[in-house]
Formats: structure tokens, sequence, C-alpha cells
């Protein structure tokens, strides 16, 4: 079957592109041949005064190049032809000698947009499906069939290196406001206004395009010293954003200036030579590596033959503090649902709404809902001190006080105002669900819910089965945290679950090298050098000392010994030092804003930072006991699958994306090596960092966790 058809409607030939048995149209080798041939012979059509160029899938225009094919690639020689031949194939559509129009709905990206890019007219829906951009920073590999050529040259250098070096993708709107499309229309009338402005085209008009980046875009951009300043500053912040972890941004960069300096046919060839570079990179693998497992993740509900989720409209939040609204406030963004919030005062409650409310005035700060709907979405959101507006609910999540005795109770409230098949989450970071559950009269329709702080912007969600729970129980909580738009695990109800689980003794190992003299803020950045977004001491500071210091307990009384707080953090906590939200705990915080190392902290924890282990020692060791743990976690099967284990410290906590995540960096490094060091680390600092029998095992049979 043809992925490209076309008709001729009035001398203007419409194509359209729809690529069989996919859910979204790719560039594939076979689609570039298809689409190459058909403008070939469109050339010679003296019938053709214009073409048109539409997508046949509902909601997609072209998700790009198709990412499987990198995967196949072995070395950069091809790499690089596979870029020339989509430079080549988008070539053809720019030199096609009558105007050309794409009408673009749904996602235009990468490849999708850089065909856009060579047309000669867009126009897209003002649809929020519609989104528009240049992702392939984010796969390790650059804008490589034009993008950093044609962007910068429609748009200019600064609004174009802006999308390219963060991989951004924009709504139809901002797309339109930047000049990346010429027109923006509702979805219905896309084919026809398609079809008139290549018309229109065709008897001459065309389109007059404002100066990109306006008056202070000529003065910086027009000239050779002002790009080369727009260069210089990006290429400071790429430095300070990336540690020099990702070479693409820098890659693209190279390619977009060097178009610029020397012309369009150079540049293609320089970007192509990148490109080819890139892709047979291993941080290019491991981004490609994430991509698809996010895809699997998706569609799985960590069981086997899952039944139907049932649709949640109505949503129960108890508890209204800072975890409760966040869920509130993300439920009625993401999912459109009713949320009623219950609280024991009303003053609790409407703080909790207000708090929710924030969820909503920040998307419409950053122009991701209109007026209308920030309204509309408000009026979903209510709450009282009891349980009224509860019995319809299909899940309720509770959000109180972490305490067995307490969740029990809310429990026993909600089981008495819900029907029988109403789900119960708890939102528990430590408690065992099924200890929850066993207090009430429905164990199967618990589970647990685990979402991250601030729950807005934490791409993670883990989800617990008790050992009671219902699998439809389990496919609702799943596919409820989906459309949260959570990335979501399915964990094993084991102490700490497996995000807490494997950063404890990562967070401990950090007090303890503050303890042998090695300052704050050197540890938290070598670890941001590594690739974290923030630093160990950071990270506990955000969480709250207090949180951790709960969860470590749980830890601890499970696991033993190695698990054991570092001193000093109990001392931390009697003088109220509790972190971000108390403004102080390793570092100090004004107004919300964190003021650097509180040096106060030094002597509280009667330690002197004047030196300690080594840099390559800290690194080890704090990597080491991550690693180790969370080897020991996924043998006990407190994760299905390697790959849950991975996604969910990157999602999770930021484990360095570029990595793998834990497990894939366990494999890089070889069991048999970490054995060998874990045990020299053992010897040298206590047993804490005893290889795990998992490891031994894993290295005495030469095992990987992936093939
Ligand atoms: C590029 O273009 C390079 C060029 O510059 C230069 C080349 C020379 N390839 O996410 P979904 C699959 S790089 C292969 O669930 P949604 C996906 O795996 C590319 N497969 O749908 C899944 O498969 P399955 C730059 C792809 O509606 C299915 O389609 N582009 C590709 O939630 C459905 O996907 C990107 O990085 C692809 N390009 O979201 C965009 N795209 O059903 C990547 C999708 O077997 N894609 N699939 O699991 C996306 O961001 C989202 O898929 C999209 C749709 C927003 C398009």
């Amino acid at each position: 079957m043809a992925a490209i058809t076309w008709g001729l409607e009035d001398g203007i030939a419409v194509m359209v592109l729809d690529v069989p048995k996919a859910p979204v149209n790719t560039l594939g080798r076979a689609v570039k041949d298809e689409l190459i041939a058909a403008f070939a012979s469109l050339e010679h059509n003296p019938s053709v005064r214009a073409l048109v160029f539409l997508s046949g899938k509902q909601d997609n225009f072209i998700a790009g190049a198709d990412i499987e094919e990198f995967v196949r690639l072995s070395n950069a020689a091809e790499s690089e032809r596979l870029s020339a031949e989509g430079q080549e194939m988008l070539d053809r559509v720019a030199a096609f000698p009558r105007p050309v129009v794409v009408g673009i709905h749904g996602a235009c990206l990468g490849g999708g947009f850089e065909l856009a890019l060579a047309a000669h007219y867009r126009v897209a829906t003002d649809h929020p499906k519609t989104q528009i951009g240049l992702p392939e920073v984010q796969l390790g590999i650059l804008p490589g069939a034009g993008g950093c050529q044609r962007l910068p040259r429609l748009v200019g250098l600064r609004a174009a290196l802006d999308m390219i070096l963060a991989g951004k993708t924009e709504r139809s709107q901002k797309a339109f406001r930047l000049g990346m499309v010429d027109e923006l229309v509702p979805p219905s009338i896309l084919r026809r206004v398609a079809i008139d402005a290549a018309r229109r085209m065709a008897d001459g008009w065309r389109p007059r395009r404002k100066r990109p980046g306006g008056f202070v875009g000529f003065l910086l951009e027009g000239n050779p010293l002002g790009r080369a300043l727009v260069a210089r500053t990006a290429q400071r912040q790429l430095a300070e954003r990336t540690h020099g972890n990702y070479p693409a941004p820098f890659a693209a960069l190279d390619a977009v200036m060097y178009g610029l300096r020397h012309g369009m046919r150079e540049g293609l060839k320089h970007e192509a030579r990148l490109f080819g570079q890139l892709a047979v990179t291993d941080v290019s693998r491991k981004l490609v590596q994430i991509f698809f497992a996010t895809n699997q993740l998706k569609k799985d509900y960590g069981i086997p033959d899952p039944p139907r989720p049932i649709e949640v409209k109505r949503l129960g939040v108890v508890g209204s503090g800072f975890m409760g609204s966040g869920i509130a406030g993300t439920a009625v963004a993401q999912a459109i649902v009713d949320v009623r919030m219950r609280d024991t005062d009303l003053a609790r409650v409407a703080a909790g709404l207000r708090t929710a409310r924030e969820v909503l005035d920040d998307r419409l700060k950053r122009r991701r809902i209109s007026r209308y709907e920030h309204a509309r979405l408000i009026a979903l959101l209510s709450g009282g001190s009891g349980y009224a507006g509860f019995r319809r609910a299909e899940l309720v999540i509770e959000a109180v006080f972490e305490d067995l005795k307490t969740k029990q109770q809310v429990l026993q409230e909600v089981e008495q105002v819900t029907h029988d098949r109403t789900v119960f989450a708890s939102n528990t970071s430590t408690i065992p669900i099924s200890q929850i559950a066993q207090a009430g009269r429905r164990p199967e329709r618990v589970i647990g819910m685990h979402f991250f702080s601030p729950v807005a912007r934490m791409p993670l969600l883990e989800v617990i089965p008790g050992a009671a729970t219902d699998p439809e129980v389990i496919t609702t909580a799943v596919a409820f945290g989906r459309r949260m738009g959570k990335t979501v695990i399915v964990v094993q109800d084991s102490p700490g679950f497996w995000v807490n689980r494997i950063l404890g003794p990562y967070i401990n190992e950090a007090a303890l090298i503050v303890l042998e003299g090695v300052a704050i803020d050197a540890i938290d950045s070598l670890m941001v050098q590594w690739g974290f977004p923030v630093g160990p001491l950071t990270l506990v500071d955000e969480v709250g000392i207090d949180v951790a210091d709960k969860a470590s307990g749980v830890l601890h009384a499970a696991f033993g010994e190695r698990f054991a707080p570092a001193p000093g953090l109990a001392t931390m906590l009697k003088s109220g030092r509790l972190g971000r939200k108390a403004g102080k705990g390793f570092y100090r915080y004004v107004q919300g804003k964190k003021k650097g190392v509180d040096t106060s902290v030094y002597e509280e924890l009667g330690a002197h930072p004047n030196g300690g282990p080594r840099a390559a020692e800290i690194l080890q060791r704090l990597v080491y006991v991550m690693l180790n743990e969370a080897v020991r976690a996924a043998a006990e099967g407190v994760v299905h699958t390697p790959r849950d284990g991975d996604m969910g410290a990157i999602f999770g906590f930021g484990f360095p994306p570029f990595r793998g995540g834990p497990l894939r960096h366990a494999d890089d490094l070889g069991a048999e090596r970490l054995v060998g060091e874990l045990e020299r680390l053992a010897e040298r600092h206590g047993n804490r960092f005893a290889p795990s029998d998992a490891l031994r095992e894993m290295a005495a049979r030469h095992a990987k966790f992936y093939p």
C-alpha cells in the first residue's frame, strides 16, 4: 500500500501522506523514496499549478524521521548518508518549480517540520494537538534534514537557537507568533485554506514576511559580529546547562553558525556530517532507548491481561496539604475531572484550594490554557470539611499525615461514604499498602499512588498494589496517573518502594561525606557535573529533612544497618532545620530563593569543611552505593523490569538520562568491576558497601540487565 496519494483539484495537486498501519506518519526510507518519486513526477506535469501537502492521519502531521532507523545505524558514515538523503529529498520540495503549501494539523516534529520549512507556505490549525518543533537534541542528534539551516533563515537566529538547542516543541499559536507558520486556522477549514493559498500563489501572490527578530534582531543578527555575540552567549548557556554531558546542542549550534557563515550548501554538508557523528554516540543511543521505553510504558499496566480501567470522572482528595492540593490541581488541569477536596477544617480546605488553583494559574500564565479554560477548570475544584461530594467518586486519593492509624481511619471513613467499586489510593511514601488495607472492609479496592513533590512538576508516579488489590484497581490507578500526565511504574509493596529505596543510601552517604569534612556545595556540584539536575543535599532540602528522616527510619527498620541514618540529621531536625520549607536546611532560603550553604550547619553537625575525600572517591561512593541497592531491589522484584527501574530513577529524581538509568549504568560498568570496587569501598568505609548477593551472582554469570 502506498503512503502517498495525490489528486488534482482544479490545477492544484493535493498530496496526502498516510503511512499504512502506523499510528503516526514518519519519514522512513520507503516513504522518502515515494515522496521523491511523487515530487519528480509532478515536476513535469503541466497541469499542476501548485501543490498542497497534507497528512491523512487524524491528529498527526509527521512525527519526524523514523527513529527505529537510527537504532540500526552502525557507523557515522552511514548516518551522515541518511541525513544527506533527507536533505536531498527536502531540497526537491524547496526547489519544486511551482508553489508548495503545507497544511499542518497534529504533531509536526523533527523531519516533519523540516519538510514544512522546505515548503513555500505553511498553514497550521489552532488545535492543541498541533505541536510544532525540532526535538532532535532530546534524542542526542540534531535537525539533520536542513532544519539547522532553514529555521534561522525563517525566524531569525535567536528564535531558531532557542528552539533547536533546547529541542523545544511549541503549540501552533506560539509557532505563528514566532513566524514558524504563516497562517492559523480551525481544523475544519485547513484543507480549503491551504488550497486557496496554493491557488493564490499560483496566480503570482507571495507572502510578505516581517524581518525575523525585528529591529533588535537586525542589529544583532544582520552582521557577523552580532551573530558571533549571539553564538558566544548560546555556547556559554549551553555549557552551564549541560555540563558538557550532552554533545548534540553544541553540534547543532555549530551547524547553524557554519551555515550562516558559509551559506546554505556548505551548511547542509556540515549539518549532515555532524548528524552522522551524533547518531552513533552512546548518549544518543541512551536517549533513544528512553524514548522507546517511555512509549512502552504508556501501554504497560504492569500486570498480564490487564482488565479495562474504570473511567474516573470524579476524584475525591482527602488532605489538603501541599501534596493533596498538588494532586487536586494537577488532576483538574491534566485529567479535567471534578475534584472534591476534604480536610478537617474549612480554613485548611480553603488554603488547599488556593494552592490547587495555583497549578491552573501557572498554566494560564504560560499560555497553556485560555482564560475561558482557566475559569472552566477552576469551577471543577471544590472542597469541604465533610465527605459531601464523595459518594459518586470513582477514585479517592488520600494525602493525609504519614501515619498508619490516621490513614487507616481515613480509609474507614471513605468506605462509609463511597460505593463498593470506588478505588481508594494512598499517597504514602513509606507505609506498606497491605497494612493500610487491613483496616478496611474492601482491601481489594486499596492501592498506593506515590506522587512526588511538587506534584505538578514531577513526572513520575509509583503505583503500588497491596497483597489483595484487584487487577481492575491497578489498571484504574495506572490509567488515571497517565491522564494526570505522569510516567507510571507499578512497583512492589516493599519498604521505600523503588525510588526512596535507592535514593536513601545515596542521600545518607552524602550526609556522611559532609561529616568527613567535604563542603556541602562541593558535593552537590560534583553530582550536578555528573548529570543530576540537583545534588543530593539540595534534593533532601527540597524533599524536607523531616520527610527524608521518616523514610530513612522505615528503611533502617526494614533492612538494617546499611540504612543506618548519618549521625547529625536528628540534631538538624531538632533545631527546626527542615529544608526549603523552613527557610533553612543544608542551605539558606530567603523568600523561597536558595541563598547558598548555611554555614552554621557545619557547627551543628560537628563537621569541618576543610578537605575530606577526593572528588573521584566521593563520586564513586555516591554512585556505587545507589547502584548496589538498585541491583539488590531489582533482584527482589521491587520493579518488574530493568526498564521500569531505570525510568523510575530518571523520572523520579533525575538520574542522568544520558547514562540510561542506574541498572543500565550498572551494565555499562559491568557487575565484576562493581563487585571489586564495592569490596574495596566496604573495606575502607564499612559494610554498607558490601556487594549484594544479586550483584555477586551477576558477576559470576557475567550477566547483564539488558541484552
Ligand atoms: C528526526 O526527525 C531527525 C531529522 O531531523 C533528520 C533525519 C535525517 N519514529 O508517542 P505515541 C511511534 S528525529 C518512530 O504513543 P502520541 C511511537 O514509538 C525525530 N516511531 O503517540 C509509538 O509506537 P508504538 C524527531 C515513532 O500521540 C507510536 O508512534 N521526532 C516516532 O502520544 C505512537 O506514539 C520526535 O522526536 C518516530 N519519529 O504522541 C518525535 N514518533 O505504538 C517523537 C512516534 O509502537 N514522537 N513513533 O509504541 C513524539 O513525540 C510522539 O510520538 C508524538 C505522538 C507527539 C508524535
